[in-house]
């Protein structure tokens, strides 16, 4: 089971960005889908990931990291 679970929405280049990095250090992750439609952000909880309320978040039980850089630059370092 992995630690990590990728919120993000569908078209979002920044969340690409995630995914690539993940998928290159072979990290498992949840993805978790965010319907950009009808998603509120207060309602789910997610202003507390992230109180930007943006995507990508990347979140490791603890944290949420947030933006295309942050989780990026992490795996440089743990991986
Ligand atoms: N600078 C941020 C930009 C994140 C961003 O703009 N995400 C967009 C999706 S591509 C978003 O969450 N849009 C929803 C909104 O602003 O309501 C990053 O690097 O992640």
């Amino acid at each position: 089971m992995s630690i990590y679970k990728l919120h993000w929405i569908s078209g979002s280049a920044y969340a690409w960005r995630v995914m690539l990095a993940l998928s290159h250090k072979n990290i498992k992750y949840e993805s978790q889908i965010i319907d950009a439609a009808t998603w509120d952000r207060e309602a789910s909880g997610f202003l507390k990931l992230n109180p930007r309320g943006k995507v990508p978040v990347l979140e490791d039980g603890d944290n949420g990291l947030s933006g295309a850089k942050a989780p990026r630059k992490s795996f440089v370092w743990f991986y």
